[in-house]
Order: structure tokens, then sequence, then C-alpha cells
């Protein structure tokens, strides 16, 4: 069975939302999430869900980026995907969250700022119960797709492949980096750890 995940797809992380954390083109990736969704059984939602006063935020973006000595989140990033804000809404394109099979919010606490959708928490030990479900499911792979390449999409697909012991396929015509830089390096991770790292859904054969 094949399970396809839209991964934080929100308006936080696209141009749409400046003062957040934009990725260029973040709000571009409706029409590719969608049609890799159509090869899947199951379709699933993650989603950033940060209160204002957690531990990781800054107030403006040149004091982002540095190293925090916290232990479950470790960098500073500018307050983003706040529930009830226009941040935390999917951006245009997408189907009605009620639409999805499967939803997951994280970072909900104020000291938890994990990346991956499987864990909410950097040592990997508190389950989402994403892996959990999708066993419950009898899925065997997934098909990732969404925001950002170098962080969020990164550790949920290691997470899957690495935790979940899935056949994981990593979607780049459906995702959008922060930084070029670490998206490669990223998909360098991906790759050595047995992840299919493809450029358009045309490579997917499962
Ligand atoms: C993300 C940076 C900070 C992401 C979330 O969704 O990739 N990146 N918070």
């Amino acid at each position: 069975m094949i399970a396809s995940i839209d991964v934080d797809p929100q308006k936080t992380f696209t141009p749409i939302c400046p003062g957040e954390l934009p990725v260029g083109g973040g709000d571009q990736i409706a029409p590719a999430l969608n049609e890799q969704a159509r090869k899947a059984r199951f379709r699933v939602l993650t989603k950033d869900a940060h209160p204002v006063n957690a531990v990781w935020v800054v107030g403006s973006h040149d004091k982002m980026l540095a190293p925090l000595e916290h232990a479950n989140a470790d960098l500073t990033w500018v307050s983003h995907a706040v529930p009830g804000t226009e941040g935390f809404e999917t951006i245009p394109g997408l189907p009605e969250v009620t639409e999805y099979d499967h939803v997951i919010w994280k970072g909900v606490e104020p000291d938890l700022h994990p990346y991956g959708a499987c864990f909410h928490d950097i040592q990997e030990k508190l389950s989402t119960g994403l892996i959990e479900w999708l066993k419950a499911k009898e899925v065997t792979t997934v098909l990732v797709g969404g925001l950002a390449t170098d962080y969020c999409v990164k550790t949920t697909a290691m997470q899957l492949k690495l935790h979940g012991g899935f056949d994981v396929w990593v979607n780049l015509e459906a995702c959008r980096g922060i930084a070029e830089e670490t998206t490669e390096t990223g998909c360098a991770e991906m790759r050595d750890a047995g992840i299919h790292v493809i450029e358009a859904l045309d490579e997917f054969s499962a």
C-alpha cells in the first residue's frame, strides 16, 4: 500500500508570509503534491503548529539560525505557523484538511521544535503515531513532498526510512528548500540512507 505525505505545506513557508519563513516557490507545489497523491491509497498532512511563546522564538530574522542550548530545539527561528494565523493555513490548491486520511500537528508545546513528523522530540523517543498509523494501514511505500526540503521534509523522510523501514521516495518536484547548500547536503544524506530522491514523479515506481 502507498501513502502520500504532504509535509508542512503551509503559508508560513511561502512568500505569502514574508515575515515568517518564506521559501521561494513554496506556494507553487500544490499541483505536484496533488499529482503524487493520486498514486497513493492514503494521503497524510503534517503541520507545524507553534505557540507564540516557544523557547526557540527570536524577534527578527537577523537573530535566526543561532545554535540553541536546549534539549528539544537546536536553532532559533522567528515565530511561524501559529494556529489561527494565516501562516498556519495550508497553501492554495490543496484539499480541505478534513479530506486527508490523517493529520499530524507537531511542535505544539513551547519547549519542542521537532522537524520530523514522526517524533515530537529531537531525541526521537516520543512518537507522534505517524509510523504506527501507516503500519496499521499496511503501508509499505511512502511518497514525500512539502516544505522545506532541507529541514522538515528531510527529517520526516529519514525517520520514515530509519525508524519505520518504509520504502521512501522524496519527490523534489513537490518540495522547495530554504537554502541551496543545506538542500544539497540534505539530499545527499537522504540518498546515503537509501531514500529514493527523485526530480519528478515520472521516476517513481513501486
Ligand atoms: C521548517 C525550519 C523551521 C520546515 C520548520 O518545515 O522545514 N524549517 N521550522
